[in-house]
């Protein structure tokens, strides 16, 4: 019996120690300039596991990093960084999620991370941003194509 139970303990530290193992951190840095341009989150997109966060990195000021409304899965928080703060973000759920930097968004400076299988907004993630200023709305374009 008590062996039993040992044996239980020990497979559920496993499974414990694998879950961390398996949640990763992405980092994004918020830039005046990058590869892709000017006013850029450096990378554009991320494709991520459930659990998995991104700490967005205020690298130069002047940035920040805030949900795109309408683009993430429904009953996902919006979040709204504060400008030249680090930003950490956990994806909990499945989805697409889009960010911007708010003063630099009409620039296009945004970011997408594709959690899991994209979840239940994979498909109408690119409506969700059809009205957004153009040089935002060709990144997002591009970068959901990269984690689609
Ligand atoms: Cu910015």
């Amino acid at each position: 019996m008590l062996k039993t139970v040992l044996a239980a303990g020990a497979v559920a530290g496993l499974l414990a120690v694998a879950g961390q193992a398996a949640a990763a951190e992405v980092q994004v840095k918020m830039l005046d300039k990058g590869p892709a341009g000017m006013m850029v989150f450096e990378p554009a997109s991320a494709k991520l596991k459930p659990g998995d966060t991104v700490r967005f990195v205020p690298t130069n000021p002047g940035h920040n990093a805030e949900s795109i409304i309408g683009m993430l899965p429904p009953g996902a928080e919006v979040v709204k960084g504060p400008m030249n703060k680090e930003l950490v973000v956990k994806f909990a759920k499945a989805g697409v999620y889009g960010f911007k930097c708010a003063p630099h968004y009409g620039f296009g400076m945004t970011f997408v991370a594709k959690v899991g299988d994209g979840g239940p907004n994979l498909a109408s993630a690119e409506s969700a941003y059809a009205k957004a200023p153009p040089m935002a709305k060709k990144r997002l374009t591009a970068a959901l194509a990269q984690v689609k």
